[in-house]
């Protein structure tokens, strides 16, 4: 008997996909339930929607049709084995979804939630179903695991953005990028179709945009900041004609995404006014711009201007449905303003206090037209400048404080801070990455974002809408690179805005990261050229009883490391390491003997600071402050390129004081420290530092020395040194000043400059 029953299991089994025994779900559900037992979908099983979820009904046909070889048979609402029912219960864009041995059955009170149910069913089903299967593979039955979920978005507002002026990337591959916002549940793209350095959308009154201004000379090679300055020599460009918009435009509805069309004004416009020289201060003609950064021609606000720009948005407007337009109104240098006659005059006309009402009268102007149209703005933290325009909705970027405030003054937000949205910044700290940028956004850091701010209140921050993840693409010329950029830190914020911000990140992080490391099966099926960094090792410095070690983690499970310090003997790793003296470790992770990934390697100075105790003047600022105060003197230096990392910490804007108690009085003979220099990020080194020492009562200086800093052209990093001495001294203070405003013309002008600092380390 119980071999009968093997045959029937084996022939049953033969017919049936391996099932998905996991459940690993991004974003992962606000609550699932797991039963025993699977549902068998195939091509006999029928379903039924309600007319009203057509979009969801559609995919699902589509999916099954393209991946699986059959689409399922409609039947009524009592029959069929699928039943897509509406229920006035289920909260917006949300569903319940209970999937029994013989029904699946799912609610949602609107057509999104049942969308999104979709979205679940497929994450549920085999990854392969994502590409076609093989015509032997097709027509089987699949299983699926019988549970419960019940879900909903956190964040209405779940964005990503796509940079395709710095590059173009063509309509096939938008779509693509669309698509994958939908498998997570993602429902805003914004579309950055216009900046200086290309116009990418046709404007049937105004020829030249496209014609000229979607064409540049020649692109910088390499770093913007490199020296001597470099360019490709290759004419380069591209643009979308309003039929390839129509079709973008369509294609986002069936995935359930309202694309949100950017056209950049006042500033970004170089390319707008290299076609149209009028449209400028000077009215003289300038090139569409090859190289990277903040551009000082910018629309001049005469009456011909607004009448351009009106008749480009009159015919933007009508081909995205969406209820946004986003207007730019980022990084917009007020030079030629203040050398312009009419400018000057208008703010007299006017009475406007400056070119920053200046610049809030022009975002007002073209609220009002587009509002006219039935539409609402969206434009950059800098909006707020001057006085926010009365309907704008703030999109805040240099930080969560433009949020902050427009929040307080009733104004809806998006998140989207460089500190944990920029996927333009690097994602690794291996030096063979692509370039990039700068910056530092581990997916830890991503998944780590909470859009709601503390400093708000319950009340305020329901003006939050929710979080964007912008993709910049001065440094990602291919399909292939978007993709390794925002896969799988896309994944992260994903799950912070449908599932919300981790409480609980400890438990919370490693739990993602499991269900990233299988989510890459779906995303190999996909053909998404992720980055992959999930054999990375980490290493943390940690001081126990005045004593120093060393741990080492890899974040997946299962796995091995094996190490060596001081080129001694390999061991495998199992507990952290006692560290005495400088030292360099080197490890890697293994599976089965199969060694994983990249090498790893630390050096650790075992210098005198590093059993001391530091305070300072303030703390770092939340978003640069990975290692806390101690990573300024835990013998790890930070690295070169990634300020980002755990051991630099960034202060923005303020004077800093630092103290170094040594326990006791000690011969010291040198003392050094590093800040990093990076002016495309707006990190500036100091322009000086002292360094001081006091002995054990701490009043009487017995060593000051103040140090000049003087080539700020220098990139990344100063190092600087006090001279060989010999002293005895309990504490040594160091006080950096900020740098102060950020020049004009240079990104970031008229802020504070932030202050980065590592290691001081003490000899
Ligand atoms: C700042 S974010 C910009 C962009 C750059 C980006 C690079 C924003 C509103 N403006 O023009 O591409 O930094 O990270």
């Amino acid at each position: 008997m119980r071999n009968i029953l093997a045959v029937i299991l084996t022939l049953f089994c033969a017919n049936v996909f391996s099932q998905n025994t996991e459940v690993e779900l991004i974003p992962k559900p606000q609550s699932i339930e797991l039963k025993t037992g699977s549902f068998k979908i195939d091509k006999n099983t029928t379903i039924y929607f309600e007319p009203e979820f057509e979009i969801a009904e559609n995919f699902l046909q589509d999916f099954l049709q393209s991946g699986a070889g059959f689409s399922l048979k409609k039947a009524s609402e009592k029959e069929a084995n699928i039943i897509f029912e509406k229920d006035a219960s289920q909260p917006s864009e949300g569903y319940l979804l209970d999937i029994s041995n013989l029904k699946i059955s799912v609610k949602a009170s609107d057509a999104s939630g049942a969308f999104y149910a979709v979205q679940t069913l497929r994450q549920l089903l085999p990854p392969e179903l994502e590409k076609s299967l093989a015509p032997k593979e097709r027509n089987k039955s699949f299983l699926i695991p019988q549970l419960t979920i019940t879900d909903f978005p956190k964040f209405q507002y779940r964005g990503m953005h796509l940079d395709v002026s710095r590059h173009f990337f063509d309509k096939e591959f938008v779509k693509k990028y669309i698509a994958n916002l939908a498998l997570l549940k993602m429902n805003k793209f914004h579309w950055h179709l216009t900046d200086d350095q290309g116009w990418r959308i046709e404007i049937k009154k105004y020829p030249e945009l496209t014609a000229k201004g979607a064409f540049r000379e020649e692109t910088r090679i390499g770093h913007y900041e490199d020296k001597p300055e470099l360019y490709d020599g290759k004419r380069y460009g591209g643009f979308y004609t309003q039929e390839d918009i129509k079709e973008v435009v369509a294609f986002a509805a069936t995935q359930n995404v309202t694309i949100i069309p950017e056209i950049e004004m006042p500033g970004h416009a170089q390319a707008a006014i290299s076609s149209y020289p009028e449209l400028g201060c000077t009215g003289k003609q300038i090139p569409v711009a090859t190289t990277w950064g903040v551009f000082e021609d910018i629309f001049c606000p005469k009456e011909e201007t607004f009448t351009f720009l009106e008749n480009v948005l009159s015919e933007v407007i009508p081909l995205f449905p969406g209820e946004y337009i986003h207007i730019g109104g980022d990084e917009a240098p007020k030079l030629r303003w203040k050398n312009c006659a009419h400018c000057q005059k208008l703010i007299k006309d006017k009475n406007l206090k400056d070119e920053n009402g200046l610049q809030s009268y022009f975002i007002h102007r073209i609220e009002e037209f587009v509002n006219s149209k039935g539409k609402k703005i969206i434009g950059w933290d800098e909006i707020l400048e001057g006085g926010l325009a009365p309907n704008a909705t703030v999109m805040s970027w240099r930080g969560m404080q433009g949020g902050i405030d427009a929040a307080r003054q009733k104004h809806e937000v998006i998140m989207t801070p460089v500190s944990h949205c920029y996927f333009d910044y690097y994602q690794s700290e291996n030096l063979d990455e692509p370039v990039a940028i700068g910056g530092f956004l581990p997916l830890k850091k991503v998944y780590s974002f909470n859009p709601i701010p503390d400093e708000l209140n319950a009340e305020e921050a329901k003006y939050i809408l929710g979080a964007q993840a912008n993709l910049w693409t001065e440094y990602i010329p291919t399909e292939k690179q978007v993709e390794y950029m925002v896969f799988p830190r896309a994944l992260a914020i994903s799950e912070v805005t449908w599932s919300g911000p981790s409480t609980n990140f400890e438990k919370d992080y490693p739990d993602f990261f499991s269900r990233v490391e299988d989510f890459m099966k779906r995303l190999d099926a996909l053909n998404i050229n992720y980055a992959n960094y999930l054999y990375e090792i980490e290493g943390k410095i940690l001081k126990v009883d005045g004593k120093i070690f060393y741990e080492l983690t890899t974040p997946t499970k299962g796995k091995e490391i094996r190490y060596s310090i001081n080129n001694s003997k390999v061991e495998v790793y199992s507990k952290p390491i006692l560290i005495e003296k400088d030292s360099k470790i080197t490890a890697n992770v293994f599976k089965n003997g199969e060694k994983l990934g990249r090498n790893f390697s630390e050096e650790i100075k075992y210098h005198k600071g590093i059993t001391a105790e530091i305070s300072l003047n303030i703390p770092p600022n939340p978003a640069y402050a990975a290692g806390g105060k101690e990573a300024l003197i835990n013998g790890i230096s930070g690295s070169d390129k990634r300020y980002g990392d755990k051991e630099w910490l960034g202060f923005w804007g303020d004077d800093l004081e630092i103290t170094i108690d040594l326990g006791k009085q000690m011969e010291v003979h040198s003392i050094k420290t590093r800040f990093f220099n990076s002016p495309g990020v707006w990190i500036y080194s100091p322009k000086e530092f002292s360094i001081s020492c006091e002995n054990a009562d701490g009043k009487k200086v017995s060593y000051l020395k103040n140090i000049k800093l003087e080539d700020q052209n220098k990139i990344s990093v100063q190092v600087d040194l006090v001279e060989n001495f010999s002293l005895k001294t309990r504490y040594i203070k160091i006080k950096v000043p900020n740098y102060g405003m950020i020049p004009d013309g240079l990104q970031g002008a008229g802020h504070k400059a932030w202050t980065f600092i590592d290691e001081i380390i003490v000899e």
